[in-house]
């Protein structure tokens, strides 16, 4: 396997690479090789006390990021963008090394990133005409309007999965809102993260405006989310450390948004053509080793077309290229940690035992001896109460039920506690149309599954969160408004 300089970086805190105050460092082990490659400092609350007064320094200061204009902010997002394009390779690679994904879907990642980027730098700029927005109100000696202002110091907590573009989907709208931030990427994936933050040093961005602290959860993140000057938390992750966060939110008073996990449903009908329904629910499940919270890994399939269809779909797993990510025409790479490939081991053997199939699958690639990879599985027999078809597993695992009628397959697809995405898989557009309504998920999918875009709201219902990223929506996140009103007759009142 080739192998990857990880560059040796500390904590970054008001424009600066600061060693944490503990001097403690977490080990990167390369999921593919399972060998040591490197390090990340690892912050602890000394840190992040540290942190956060650099960002409320640079948010409340007179010359503050605050008070800058959205094109002033634009001109930095996009700077950072060309940094991230230029860097793309390099970057790239390091996310393989560091999470296991396939060379080709890290290059994409990066191009997402450098696209956040520019996206929210339009958004910017477009706001300082939104910023001041006057209100009709029912009495003449009154004149009211309202401002937009950034929301704060925001706390930026993000998960492993797409270690870069997870941060970028909230660095680039709090910045583009005038926020300052502190971001604390996953401690399983955090070295494309220091690298944004000498990309931030490469294009001179104002001290204190982006924090970047690497470290566990308990001891990084815990603190930064409990601490009283600050003022939002953005978190992307389980649902069990959302509830942790909405806890302390709660304690604190501070609003949240919340992107949490799922167990999305595909449907597909009898109307469908076979190959082309079979590469959307392969495209829905297995990029990213299926690591997506969006994941449409319950596959619903009408039983007139069921055992064609989950023959075929052996077929086409059986052709998915497992190796070495780094390598080209990788498509499927390793889990990103021991503890989660464990995990979705266990998730496999618990379905055994309560009955299910594995029709194919289930086990690590006999060709690689090394490396935490788990081949595309794909499981039947599986009852509702089963653990694999209820529980985000969070892996290549896709579960396979079929349906008689339309409304047993809304039933099954609704039955969950998430709520993330539903994919919709059949000619007849118009009960698509009707589906879309009847779906209880925050993102449907008709004739697809997956496709994301800047422009459009991201995010879920039930336990998969609270609030939407991406777009208009991503924007407002970060911003607040204040009412300002003028009594502006001259009698006495
Ligand atoms: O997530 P955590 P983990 C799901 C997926 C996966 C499971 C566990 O099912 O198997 O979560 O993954 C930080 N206060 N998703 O353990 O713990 C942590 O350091 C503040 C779905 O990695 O939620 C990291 O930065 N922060 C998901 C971030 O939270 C804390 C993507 C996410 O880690 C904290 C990832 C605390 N007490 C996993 N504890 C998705 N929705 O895409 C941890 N963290």
């Amino acid at each position: 396997m080739m192998a990857v300089p990880i560059p040796s970086r500390q904590l970054f805190i008001d424009g600066e690479w600061r060693e944490p105050l503990l001097k403690k460092r977490i080990p990167i082990i390369n999921p593919a090789t399972q060998e040591i490659i490197g390090d990340i400092p690892a912050a602890t609350a000394e840190d992040v006390d540290i942190a956060v007064e650099a960002a409320r320094r640079a948010f409340s200061k007179p010359d503050s990021w605050a008070s800058t204009s959205g094109s002033f902010r634009a001109k930095f997002l996009r700077a950072i963008a060309d940094k991230i394009l230029e860097r793309k390779i390099e970057l790239a690679k390091l996310e393989v090394v560091d999470c296991g994904k396939p060379i080709d879907e890290a290059i994409s990642d990066m191009v997402s990133v450098a696209g956040c980027f520019k996206y929210y730098a339009e958004l910017a700029e477009a706001l300082d005409a939104k910023q001041r927005i006057p209100i009709s109100i029912p009495m003449e000696s009154f004149k009211t309007h309202v401002l937009k202002e950034p929301i704060g110091v925001v706390a930026l907590i993000t998960p492993w999965n797409y270690p870069l573009l997870m941060a970028a989907w909230k660095v680039a709208p709090a910045l583009a809102a005038g926020c300052t931030a502190i971001l604390k990427p996953s401690e399983l994936a955090s070295v494309t993260c220091l690298e944004l933050a000498e990309v931030c040093r490469d294009v001179a961005l104002p001290p204190g405006v982006l924090n970047i602290l690497t470290g566990l959860g308990p001891e990084a993140g815990a603190p930064l989310a409990s601490h009283p000057h600050v003022d939002k938390i953005a978190f992307t992750g389980s649902t069990a450390t959302g509830i942790k966060i909405m806890t302390t939110a709660a304690q604190t008073i501070k609003p949240i948004s919340l992107e949490l996990g799922g167990k999305s449903p595909i449907l597909v009908f009898e109307d469908v053509d076979l190959d082309n329904a079979i590469e959307w629910t392969l495209y829905g499940c297995f990029p990213n080793n299926g690591q997506i919270c969006s994941a449409t890994s319950r596959l619903l399939v009408h039983e007139n077309i069921a055992a064609k269809f989950v023959e075929k779909l052996i077929q086409w797993s059986k052709s998915i290229k497992i190796s070495d990510p780094l390598e080209e025409g990788c498509r499927l790479g390793a889990i990103v940690s021991e503890g989660q490939y464990e995990k979705i081991l266990n998730f496999i053997s618990t379905a055994k035992s309560e009955g299910a199939t594995i029709l194919y699958g289930g086990v690590r690639p006999q060709h690689l001896k090394k490396g935490f990879f788990i081949e595309p599985t794909i499981i039947t027999d599986v009852s509702t109460s089963m653990q694999i078809w209820r529980e985000e597993v969070f892996g290549p695992v896709l579960c396979v039920k079929t349906f008689a009628t339309e409304e047993e397959a809304t039933q099954l697809a609704n039955d969950t506690h998430y709520g993330l995405g539903a994919a919709v898989v059949s000619n007849d557009l118009e009960r698509c149309e009707r589906l879309t309504k009847v779906l209880q998920a925050g993102v449907v999918w008709v004739n697809c599954s997956q496709p994301c875009f800047d422009q459009a709201p991201w995010g879920g219902i039930k336990h998969s969160g609270i609030g939407r990223e991406l777009g208009e929506w991503g924007l407002e996140n970060y911003l607040t408004v204040k009412q300002v009103t003028q009594y502006t007759s001259d009698k006495q009142w």
